[in-house]
């Protein structure tokens, strides 16, 4: 094992996704089997949860992983972020119940001015960014707007939860295994706007529609049942979804620092270059695919005006998202 290890912050990593997160990192699911890792844990400076966080150190060291090479706990963002190559930005204040995502906008921005600060200050010169805490698009947008020196394009906002919702639905569907699912897009905003688009999604190699000739599922059923499945598990839970997230933020970095596999792509939000018609600038969800190091927005995926009219309802959502936080985004 020669690798030098990497950095990687976890912000609000006293929370519930840190709790299953910080383990997963540890163990090399989201970097790789031979790639070191020192944690770096920011969270609030507050007693009790600093108090809980050297819990959470404890319990890691008790893993004793033979990746881990480091924890770093702290309130101090200029210490959490201090040479990191990866910013997980986790930590916000999480949605309860009957709680719109609006209601956060003003909440959160706050901690991503700063965290966006932070980072450009401190992180290594090739840090990457994925916002998991929400309305994490706007979050990123905020942080990334924030980050003078850091290009746009290491700003990512997640929806691989979304992804792996809307496989499982599919599969489910299907009675396939999910790894039969691949192409699958989510376009837009990481909220109830999102757009599984189960058109160019494939099962077996065969389109979707092709497979599941159910139209009218495809249409409502399935897209709401995505739409709103943080709803249903918070519902269900009295929690928002934890470990199923931190899942999806480990395949996140996974896919990204990962060639993904011919012909297949992946959902991720990024600073849009205008791909799609969407306005530039907008940290947007599309069809992506990566070689190991850089992404690329996947092109030519074909729309239909179903699609369409989707993709602008998100879109329009972001746009207005952005609008209610343009005093916090540096021209
Ligand atoms: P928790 O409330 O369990 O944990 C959040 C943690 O963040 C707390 O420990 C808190 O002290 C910390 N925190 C708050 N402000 C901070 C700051 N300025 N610096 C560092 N730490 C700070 O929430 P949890 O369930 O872990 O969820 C975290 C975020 O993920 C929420 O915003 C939630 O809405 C979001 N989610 C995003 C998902 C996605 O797909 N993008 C899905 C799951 C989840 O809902």
């Amino acid at each position: 094992m020669n690798k030098a290890p990497i950095r990687v912050a976890v912000t609000g990593a006293a929370g519930q996704i840190g709790y299953s997160l910080l383990f997963r990192i540890a163990s090399g699911a989201a970097f790789g089997p031979d790639q070191p890792v020192i944690i770096h844990l920011l969270e609030r400076a507050d007693e009790k949860v600093m108090a809980a966080l050297q819990g959470v150190c404890m319990e890691l060291e008790d893993c004793a992983f033979p990746l881990l090479k480091g924890l770093v706990p702290t309130s101090n963002p200029d210490e959490g972020f201090k040479g990191v190559n990866w910013a997980l930005l986790v930590g916000a204040q999480p949605r309860g119940p009957g709680m719109e995502r609006k209601d956060l906008l003003a909440a959160n921005g706050k901690i991503f001015t700063g965290q966006g600060n932070a980072i450009a200050k401190n992180a290594a010169a090739d840090v990457r960014v994925l916002v998991v805490g929400n309305p994490c698009n706007t979050n990123a947008l905020i942080a990334a707007n924030n980050a003078p020196g850091i290009p746009k394009e290491r700003f990512f906002a997640m929806t691989a939860l979304d992804e792996n919702r809307a496989k499982s639905q599919l599969a489910k569907k299907a009675s396939v295994d999910t790894t039969a699912v691949t192409n699958l897009a989510i376009w837009g905003n990481h909220s109830a706007t999102m757009y599984p688009d189960f058109f160019n999604t494939k099962i077996n190699g065969r389109l979707v529609p092709e497979v599941i000739s159910h139209r009218e599922w495809l249409e409502k059923d399935f897209i709401s049942t995505v739409q709103q499945r943080g709803a249903a598990i918070i519902k269900a839970r009295g929690l928002s979804s934890a470990a199923s997230a931190a899942n999806a933020a480990v395949d996140t970095v996974r896919k990204l620092v990962t060639p993904t596999p011919a012909g297949d792509w992946f959902s991720v939000a990024v600073h849009s270059d205008g791909s799609y018609g969407i306005e530039k600038g907008l940290i947007f969800s599309y069809p992506i695919r990566s070689n190991g190091k850089d992404f690329e927005i996947v092109q030519g995926v074909p729309l239909n005006d179903f699609s369409k009219a989707k993709i602008a309802a998100t879109e329009n959502e972001l746009k207005e998202e952005k609008s209610l936080v343009a005093d916090l985004i540096k021209k």
